[in-house]
Formats: C-alpha cells, sequence, structure tokens
C-alpha cells in the first residue's frame, strides 16, 4: 500500500475488490462466461515481473531495469479481452531487506498475494533456482492452501529449449503449482498461454474497470516512475537503491496550450551521490531528462518543459519520517 505523497493521491487498499455476487472461486469453461479479478506477480528482484506485466497489458505500466528492486509499490495493470478482466499486480521483488523500505516493500508484498485470486511466481530461467525462490515458495505454501500458485519460468529467450526444461524440473522440485508455464516476455513467448491460465482461475463477474484502462496509477506516480526509471540508466552499486522521485508540480504553461511545465525533485541519500546523478557539466541528469520527457511526452500527449531538481534526503530509506514524505 501506497500512501499519498509520492504520487498525488492517496491509495485505497493495495487490491480493491469491487463487490462481486456470487465469488465461490469456481472455474467453468462456457464460452459464454465473463471472468474478472486480479492476479499478482511474485519473485525475487529482477525476475521479470514488471516486465511480464506490461507485456500481457501491451502497454508499459510498470517501468522495468537490469538494477535489482525496481518496482517499489503495487502497480495494478490491465488486461482487457472479450471473455475477461484481468488485473495484474505487479509487486516488488522478495528480497531480504536491509531497510526500512525493504521491510515495506516485502510486507506489500505478503499483502498483495494473500488479496489476490491468483499468484504468478516468476523465476527467471538464466538463474539457478535458489535459496531465495526456496524461502518465497516456503511462504507461499500457506498461500496456495487458499489461492492457486502458477509456477512462470521468465526470460526463456536467453536459455536452451533443454535448459528451460531443466528450470521447469527444479521450481518443481520447491512447491506444488496449480499449474507451471515458460514465458519470454521479450519474444512475447508463451505470453498468451499464460492469460489464459490465469484467466481461467479468474472466478466469473463483471468488467471492474473501463475500456481502455490500463493502469489505475495516477499520471503523477507514472511519470515520476518514468524519470525515476531514467535515472536508474547508468548508475551502479547502491546508488539504484538510494533513487526516489516526486513531482512537486505540474502546470499547464500560461498562454500556451501544447506546453505542461514538470517539476520534479530527484532524491539521492547522501551528498557524495550528487555529483553521480548530476555527472560532469551536468551532463548526466540533462540525459536524464532527455531520456524521461520522451516517455513523458509520450504518456500525455502533450509536450512537457521538465525541470529537474537534485536533493540530499539523508539516508531516507531507513528514516520512517522521510519515508513518509516520499510515499512510502
Ligand atoms: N532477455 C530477457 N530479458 C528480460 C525478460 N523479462 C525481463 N527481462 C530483463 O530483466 C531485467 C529485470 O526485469 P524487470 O521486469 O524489471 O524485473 P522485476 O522482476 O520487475 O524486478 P524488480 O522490480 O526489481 O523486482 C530487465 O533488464 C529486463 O529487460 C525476458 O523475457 N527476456
Ligand atoms: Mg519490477
Amino acid at each position: 500500500m501506497r500512501p499519498p505523497g509520492f504520487g498525488c493521491r492517496g491509495r485505497a487498499p493495495t487490491v480493491l475488490r469491487p463487490g462481486r455476487a456470487g465469488h465461490n472461486g469456481s472455474v467453468t469453461s462456457s464460452a459464454d462466461v465473463h471472468r474478472s479479478g486480479f492476479a499478482c506477480f511474485v519473485g525475487r528482484p529482477n525476475a521479470g515481473k514488471s516486465t511480464l506485466t506490461n507485456s500481457l497489458v501491451g502497454s508499459k505500466v510498470a517501468i522495468t531495469s537490469s538494477k535489482p528492486q525496481t518496482t517499489r509499490h503495487a502497480i495494478r495493470g490491465i488486461v482487457h479481452r472479450p471473455d475477461a478482466q484481468l488485473i495484474i499486480v505487479d509487486t516488488p521483488g522478495l528480497h531480504r531487506p536491509r531497510t526500512l523500505l525493504g521491510r515495506r516493500l516485502n510486507d506489500l508484498v505478503y499483502e498483495t498475494w494473500s488479496e489476490v485470486d491468483v499468484v504468478g511466481f516468476c523465476v527467471p530461467a538464466d538463474q539457478k533456482v535458489g535459496p531465495g525462490d526456496r524461502f518465497i515458495a516456503e511462504q507461499l505454501k500457506k498461500v496456495a492452501r487458499r489461492t492457486p500458485v502458477l509456477g512462470i519460468v521468465t526470460k526463456t529467450d536467453l536459455v536452451s529449449k533443454e535448459q528451460v526444461a531443466q528450470q521447469l524440473l527444479d521450481l518443481q522440485q520447491v512447491m506444488d503449482f496449480a499449474d507451471l508455464v515458460p514465458v519470454s516476455a521479450v519474444d512475447s513467448f508463451q505470453v498468451d498461454v499464460l492469460a489464459d491460465l490465469l484467466v481461467a482461475q479468474m472466478p466469473e463477474g463483471p468488467q471492474l474497470y473501463p475500456d481502455g484502462e490500463l493502469t489505475d496509477e495516477p499520471e503523477t506516480t507514472l511519470i515520476a516512475e518514468l524519470i525515476r526509471e531514467a535515472a536508474l540508466e547508468g548508475v551502479r552499486d547502491e546508488l539504484p537503491h538510494s533513487l526516489a522521485v516526486t513531482i512537486e508540480e505540474m502546470i499547464p504553461r500560461e498562454g500556451r496550450k501544447d506546453l505542461i511545465d514538470v517539476h520534479a525533485v530527484l532524491y539521492i541519500e547522501r551528498s557524495s551521490q550528487k555529483s553521480i546523478v548530476i555527472g560532469r557539466g551536468g551532463e548526466r541528469l540533462r540525459a536524464v531528462g532527455t531520456q524521461a520527457r520522451k516517455h513523458i511526452q509520450a504518456l500525455l500527449g502533450s509536450k512537457i518543459y521538465l525541470d529537474l531538481h537534485v536533493k540530499v534526503a539523508k539516508d531516507w530509506q531507513r528514516d520512517p519520517k522521510q519515508l513518509r514524505k516520499l510515499g512510502f
């Protein structure tokens, strides 16, 4: 759950469950049945959950990066089909927490998976099933008594067919799954099969979101995330974790119909990090701005002027007051 501040809007429960008569979890195969409900993706950081969410939704609703712990809140992406509406809740990667933020992110995952109709446990094909996965499986076993859990081997494009088969076998050892499926979000391999499997676990129910709505993330949150995604590129070590972005103001330019001024702050944890995110002569920050602006303009369908400031919020990941300010 994300309190207000980070975006502009407070958030209700992690998973909204609008009133739905007759939800008894039963699955029928009648062709004219309409299903709706929630699925969540869980897994270690970097397993490919957000990329898979975007691929299913057919649009970028969650930012992605090669840095672990990119996702910091539960993001809903909506899949519209004639026979079903599937709401995918992408969650932060479960990890051994080292900060208060880490603990809060893990709690968010636990909270989310207890509220959905089906859980997809994502394990990348190119990494051995390890202690982190086994830890998640142990937690999920409790959930699996009530909620079906699918095993998803992601990133199959990175390995051979034999390795995919082996990974499916290895994954099967860690817990009982309702189904096991290999996918690749990059080349769309079996993404539609996964959608079918998830939909099959949805109860009968009406459309929960209007046609065409792909996420219920507030616009300012999406914009802040696009800036953070751009800033994540090219930084390493602890810096990705230290970055947070807030949108301070977003207003149409006076006398101009086609221009929006966006004022954003990029937070870091220590003043020593400033030179890295700003770069020599401001070069790096300009590159971040250019990259983010491109994506924000595509999102808003309007030109923007992006004013990006860098500020230090000392050790914000460990400080409850700062975390609150940043929306966690
Ligand atoms: N080759 C390949 N790369 C992928 C695929 N899916 C994701 N990736 C890459 O894997 C990295 C991590 O992807 P994310 O989707 O951000 O992973 P995540 O599980 O959401 O990570 P966290 O939010 O940190 O928990 C990124 O560099 C993606 O481009 C895939 O199907 N094939
Ligand atoms: Mg993610």
